[in-house]
């Protein structure tokens, strides 16, 4: 393992620390991780799920390390042999098509392989990416879940190809590869391990899995495309990725015939013809060589059928079927172009009339679902739109709008709860569960509707509950102010007993029915045959001697309190309560009488005796 000496004190001291890190990583990685029979050299390895070979596994950790994308990277991402080499050429002269005239194009003299770089290639020291003008464009076949999460904002074009032939282009390509040490790979053993998940950069419906949820959350970052379509309608898929790419193809374009130079120039005859892509080498990282003719071997869908039994098909049909059970709306259709509707389409057809959506809607969800807006003229927002749609039937998510009613049952607020009926998860409008983790009313209103009678483990906030907490916290010895008598300790050491035993067998329904049928015995046991006794004994003198700490035959008088005497007044009187004060009748202020020109309280105008002298006299 090749380490990076430097100089102390150089500039480059603290890049080549980490880089020795990395390969002392790496290493240990070699040592540990799970190997598997590889198809070019010895051995695989398997790495967060992924099958890589040592150099990849390397350019990948450099990759985390040292790779600063922008948010404007485009990258093309494939499955080896899916169709990278087309789409470099396409993607390449489609966004530089002001660039260059197709009559004396990069192309004639380049590569598609060199067009832009691999991230899977990358050694160290790595490229400085950074004079590439924006938008920059790279190449990956890692699995999106083994590139950095932060390039989630990265546009991604994914290429994906029947696996059958992505078998039989693989093998081909591997053996001419294949180190001169190893046997060579036969075709049937090749089958075997393409089956079993191992084989560079997959397994093959992972790294499609990977790619597609990704796309589940951001559907406008990722543009899928079919080899098999691309064969089919180039001009769509080019158009497509200008679209994509931020370069839409103007009329003028349209007119001037720009779409099908490029579909010319990147076409497999054209570019296989070429002088440049027939020989000399492709560099890959220091190691790895490949002669540029081996990027063009036969171009064509279906090849499988001159190398696999139908035994073999069926088997990786199977296969595919199976991993793909849980992504319907993904499933075949991606992979297969041009065939009659799938079940789960027509399927997903009927689930949007049974949701109100007719078959106009519904046809343009089904075109956008395999991956395009051709066939509908929808602009890009239309687009999203319906793979926004799309998702929510992907989702399985039923969306329920809970409204928030005053006491006139006027609408004050209207909140969406999405429910997933698979495993009866929920999310609200109002995010009360993220905020403060409890599940709000709205989310219980739809858990009512649905019948759902336990709440999912997930939302039991499980921070608060005393078996997560060490058991000291609740020691009574740290209770402030506590009765700390032998018969109070006792009463809590029950009382803590029970909490801990209904607290660990939360979500065990059979502990929770055991411990509640012993529960109940014991206490039948003590109703019988403590209490009953116990009561039987206790009159009311031992009740007073129990609250009084007196016996019962002592009298007993009880007394108002002494008043306080006000300090300093001689006067024995009572401060009264505030209550007794506030009860008290309020002394009037007295006021001034005009009649009589007096400040008085017992009279006013009406009984004034200067005003009437015979008030006194009438009755
Ligand atoms: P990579 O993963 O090594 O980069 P990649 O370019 O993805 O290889 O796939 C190579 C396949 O694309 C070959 O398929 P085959 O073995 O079944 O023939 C290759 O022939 C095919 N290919 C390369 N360029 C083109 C093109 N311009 N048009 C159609 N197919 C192409």
């Amino acid at each position: 393992m090749s380490r990076f000496p430097s100089l102390p004190g150089s500039e480059y001291e603290e890049d080549d620390a980490k880089y020795n890190m990395i390969c002392d990583k790496h290493k240990h990685l070699l040592e540990t991780l799970p190997k598997g029979s590889g198809w070019r050299i010895q051995h695989l390895y398997n790495y967060s799920g992924f099958w890589l070979g040592p150099m990849t596994l390397k350019s990948n950790l450099l990759l985390h390390t040292y790779f600063k994308y922008e948010p404007t990277d485009i990258i093309l991402a494939s499955f080896m042999k899916s169709g990278t080499t087309w789409l470099k050429a396409l993607m390449f002269s489609t966004l530089n098509r002001d660039h260059y005239s197709f009559s004396n194009h990069h192309l004639h003299n380049n590569s598609p392989q060199s067009t832009f770089p691999y991230l899977d290639a990358e050694s160290y020291p790595m490229t400085d990416f950074t004079t590439f003008s924006a938008p920059r464009l790279f190449a990956t076949h890692f699995a999106r879940t083994l590139l950095p999460a932060c390039m989630s904002s990265c546009k991604f074009v994914y290429v994906c190809r029947d696996p059958k032939d992505i078998l039989v282009s693989k093998w081909h390509f591997m053996s001419k590869l294949r180190s001169k040490d190893l046997p060579p790979l036969s075709f049937d053993e090749a089958f075997e391990l393409f089956c079993l998940g191992v084989s560079e950069f997959g397994p093959f419906w992972e790294h499609v899995l990977s790619y597609w949820r990704a796309s589940l959350e951001s559907p406008d970052k990722i543009l899928f495309l079919r080899y098999e379509e691309l064969m089919k309608q180039p001009e769509v898929v080019v158009r497509k990725l200008a679209d994509f790419m931020g370069k839409p193809v103007t009329m003028e374009e349209e007119k001037k015939g720009v779409v099908g130079e490029i579909i010319n120039l990147c076409s497999f005859e054209n570019l296989r013809n070429l002088e440049v892509n027939k020989k000399g080498v492709e560099k890959f990282g220091k190691l790895v060589e490949v002669e540029k003719q081996q990027f063009f071997r036969k171009g064509e869908i279906g090849d499988w059928k001159n190398y696999l039994s139908e035994e073999m098909k069926d088997r990786i049909d199977g296969i595919i079927d199976e991993k793909f059970k849980g992504s319907d709306s993904f499933n075949r259709d991606l992979l297969k172009s041009g065939k009659q509707l799938s079940y789960s389409t027509k399927q997903f057809t009927h689930n949007m009339s049974m949701n109100k959506i007719g078959p106009t809607i519904s046809h343009r969800l089904q075109v956008s679902m395999k991956g395009g807006h051709h066939n509908v003229n929808g602009t890009p927002t239309d687009f999203k739109n319906f793979s926004r749609s799309v998702k929510l039937f992907v989702d399985r998510m039923l969306h329920y709008s809970v409204t928030h009613l005053d006491k006139r049952n006027d609408p004050i607020n209207v909140f969406v709860v999405k429910f997933d009926k698979e495993d009866n998860s929920a999310s609200c409008s109002c995010m009360c569960f993220m905020r403060i983790g409890y599940l709000c009313r709205h989310v219980f209103c739809v858990y009512r509707v649905n019948n759902v009678d336990t709440i999912p483990s997930r939302y039991i906030a499980e921070r608060w509950t005393k078996d997560l907490l060490p058991k000291r916290i609740f020691d009574i010895s740290n209770g402030y102010g506590v009765d700390s008598t032998p018969r109070s300790l006792l009463r809590f050491e029950i009382l803590d007993s029970v909490t801990e035993c209904v607290d660990a067998l939360r979500s065990d329904d059979d502990g929770l029915s055991f411990f509640a049928t012993r529960i109940r015995e014991l206490k039948d046991h003590i109703f019988r045959n403590i209490v009953s006794n116990f009561n039987s004994k206790k009159c009311n003198d031992d009740v007073i001697e129990d609250l009084l700490g007196i016996t019962g035959n002592v009298e007993v008088s009880c007394s108002n309190p002494e008043g306080i005497r006000n300090k300093g007044t001689g006067k024995s009187r009572r401060i009264g309560s505030s209550f007794e004060r506030s009860a008290e009748k309020p002394k009037k202020a007295p006021r001034l009488y005009r009649t009589c020109f007096k400040y008085v309280t017992d009279h006013d105008s009406r009984n004034c005796k200067k005003k009437n002298p015979d008030s006194n006299t009438s009755t």
